[in-house]
């Protein structure tokens, strides 16, 4: 078995867990922040028979989009002296950053 840990847009999530549910894979979702953008986001925990795990990835990659955010930068342009001047900065969030873990013993008691 594994267990697919995948961190997702916040908007996104919504939609991959619902995809997920409709294919028959069960998912907890986690409330998350990225330690760059100190922004929230979700992440998934899916556990998964290995022959379904391509399946999983395969959603999850389907309902999450990349997107472009603009975050101000801590660091000062080249340049200004030892002036601090926020300036904005465009990073790519996503689609998904996914991690497969080997999982050693799965039980439901
Ligand atoms: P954040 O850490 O808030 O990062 C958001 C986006 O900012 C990243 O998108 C990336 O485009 C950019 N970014 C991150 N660190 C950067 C840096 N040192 N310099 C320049 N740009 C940087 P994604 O790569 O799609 O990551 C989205 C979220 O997934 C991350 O949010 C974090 O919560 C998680 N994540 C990504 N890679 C991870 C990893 N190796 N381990 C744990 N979590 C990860």
């Amino acid at each position: 078995m594994k267990l697919v840990l995948a961190i997702v847009h916040d908007e996104d999530g919504p939609k991959v867990m619902e995809e997920l549910n409709r294919n028959g894979f069960s998912v907890t979702k986690l409330c998350s922040s990225g330690g760059f953008l100190k922004a929230g986001n979700t992440t998934l925990l899916v556990g998964v028979d290995e022959e379904n795990l391509d399946a999983v990835i395969e959603v999850i990659k389907k309902k999450s989009k990349s997107r472009k955010q603009v975050i101000n930068s801590n660091m000062t342009p080249n340049g200004v002296g030892g002036m601090f001047i926020p300036y904005p900065v465009e990073v790519v969030v996503g689609g998904a950053t996914i991690f497969v873990l080997d999982v050693d013993r799965f039980e439901k008691a």
